[in-house]
């Protein structure tokens, strides 16, 4: 049963005072409440794992997480084994991204984070688009193209990408799903928004097979985590509520990739949640995937 003080709190129309505080026990930060803060750094000592790779990747199977998994699957998958990789489970939200060890490995305390311990001191990759160019750079420049118009194209999608999604996770899906109260005004805002994105992926990829022209590239590995998902009706459940169906480019798109050996991969490993064949929540050889339970 709610608290009923909250909810006549949340019914009074909020005057902004003249400076925010934070008031840790007002209780309204949904799903999210007992991870959000409003400062940086750690909150306690906590090392990281470490595992017999290069690369120790830092991460959960949610859509910016997905991106990078897909990426080192797809670098195997290409013959590239020095992009083997430890993946560890970080539980976001039992705030394990602000322990002392994470933090020295992203400050800004999200999933995913890199650490390449091949070199002569460990280089420490954050953001999720920065991983995917670092990763392209160290195995040869692939999944990027290396020749403009192409390079220009794909750069500038994943660039989209980037600064496009946070209206889709941090606007739609946290006022559709997450937020403790149905906001109408930000509902309308963000759908608006969302179904304008889908639109633009919808015209580009009515033009072209992926998003820089014939070939797949890195742009499609940072867009399909998220948008493919979203079309595929795995994300929100909110497929019917934006009419995901209708942008049948981007449906045919994200049908195609799903559909590579490494994506099904990359989706898995990280993944703590969800039947049992869909999750690999640690993964430090590529013969993990055989440990997995078949579907039935
Ligand atoms: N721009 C970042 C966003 C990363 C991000 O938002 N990660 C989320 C999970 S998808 C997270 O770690 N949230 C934990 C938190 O906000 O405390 C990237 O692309 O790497």
């Amino acid at each position: 049963m709610s608290d009923p003080s909250k909810t006549d709190r949340r019914d009074e129309p909020y005057v902004p005072p003249a400076i925010w505080t934070w008031e840790q026990d007002k209780g309204n930060g949904g799903q999210f409440a007992n991870i959000n803060r409003p400062i940086a750094g750690a909150t306690h000592d906590q090392a990281l794992p470490l595992g017999r790779h290069p690369l120790q990747l830092y991460s959960l199977a949610t859509p910016n997480g997905v991106k990078v998994t897909v990426m080192l699957e797809e670098l195997l998958a290409l013959g590239h084994s020095g992009a083997e990789y430890d993946a560890w489970p970080i539980q976001i939200n039992d705030g394990e991204q602000f322990g002392s060890g994470f933090v020295e490995a992203n400050p800004n305390s999200k999933i995913p984070a890199l650490m390449d311990h091949s070199g002569p001191a460990p280089i420490r990759v954050f953001e999720s688009g920065a991983i995917l160019l670092y990763l392209a750079e160290k195995f040869g420049g692939a999944f990027l193209p290396s020749t403009q118009p192409q390079r220009a194209e794909c750069l500038s999608w994943l660039m989209w990408q980037m600064g496009s999604a946070p209206f889709l996770g941090g606007g739609f899906g946290h006022f559709y799903a997450y937020a403790p109260t149905k906001i109408e005004y930000a509902i309308d805002r963000y759908a608006m928004e969302v179904k304008r994105q889908l639109d633009v992926l919808d015209r580009r990829l009515a033009d072209s097979p992926y998003l820089v022209g014939e070939d797949y590239t890195l742009a499609d590995i940072a867009v399909w985590p998220w948008y493919g998902a979203l079309v595929r009706g795995l994300l929100y459940d909110a497929g019917e509520f934006l009419q995901v169906q209708s942008y049948t480019h981007v449906v045919r798109w994200a049908e195609l990739i799903a559909q590579r050996p490494a994506a099904k991969r990359g989706r898995m490993v990280n993944r703590t949640w969800g039947p049992e064949h869909s999750r690999l929540p640690e993964r430090h050889d590529a013969s993990d995937f055989d440990k997995v339970p078949k579907a039935l």
